[in-house]
């Protein structure tokens, strides 16, 4: 039987419940500083989500929803600095600590880094997003304890092709058997298979109604020891929460 030796954690919607109340923010105001009267409401932003990456996105919603806008730089390099300056809008938001982990997500961070799992990030984010709502949450320190971070565009096929989990395992140096992921979308749980990996899947308000087939378990959160998860999928062998331990039994049954 293969050990568990790494654990591949997807960040939006996964560590942080943040696309609405964080990327959307910052969408928005990166639009007013470039001069165009765009506005992403929840309910158009919870249909754009289904494109991964924020430039994809942004291409998508003009090439959907905005006719003839041709900027003096032309689209690419438009959409090129648009996405800076939101990334720099949600930077700010993730510095004033607005934006929090979702519940059970720092304590198993900190359990999977002291019980020497290899730890690897694998988002369609940026890899500076990552590392700032890891150090803003946890401290300085714990973007350290990650041995990979698979983040943006250090491949050009972004979820739910498999190339951000392909990537993260040949720098993890672990074979797909070794490791599980944890992921919150139907599009990140196709990526996370497609490079043969087992998924464990902890919804958001989102991605609730999605199809997670093919999926080791799905719950509404990791839990705490007082805050017990609700299973809506799978079996949970009688455990509440989500620690190392849950996370090995998930692994050893296949
Ligand atoms: C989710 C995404 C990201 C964010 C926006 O990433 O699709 O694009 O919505 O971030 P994941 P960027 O679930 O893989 O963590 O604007 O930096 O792309």
């Amino acid at each position: 039987m293969t050990e568990l030796k790494g654990l591949i954690f997807d960040v939006d919607g996964t560590l942080a419940d943040n696309e609405q109340c964080g990327h959307r923010v910052a969408f928005n105001r990166a639009f007013v500083d470039a001069g165009v009267d765009w506005h992403w409401d929840e309910e158009t932003y919870d249909r754009l989500l289904r494109v991964f990456g924020g430039k994809e996105r942004m291409r998508h919603y003009l090439e959907e929803f905005v006719d003839g806008f041709e900027p003096p730089e032309g689209r690419d390099e438009f959409i090129r600095r648009v996405h800076a300056s939101k990334t720099e809008h949600y930077g700010r938001l993730l510095e004033t600590g607005e934006i929090p982990l979702r519940t059970g997500v720092a304590r198993l961070i900190r359990e999977a880094h002291q019980s020497g799992l290899k730890l690897a990030i694998a988002s369609t984010t940026t890899l500076e997003n990552a590392i700032t709502l890891l150090a803003v949450n946890l401290g300085a320190e714990c973007p350290g304890w990650f041995d990979v971070f698979a983040c943006g565009d250090v491949v050009q096929k972004k979820k739910p092709a498999p190339d951000i989990y392909e990537y993260a395992l040949e720098r993890l140096g672990l074979s797909a058997q070794e490791c599980l992921v944890i992921e919150d979308t139907e599009s990140g749980l196709e990526s996370a298979r497609s490079a043969g990996l087992r998924t464990l899947i902890t919804v958001n308000p989102t991605t609730r109604d999605e199809d997670f087939a093919g999926a080791e378990i799905v719950l509404d959160q990791l839990g705490e020891p007082n805050q017990p998860f609700s299973v809506l999928a799978g079996d949970a062998g009688g455990a509440s929460w989500v620690d190392i331990e849950f996370l090995r039994k998930i692994h050893a049954r296949n």
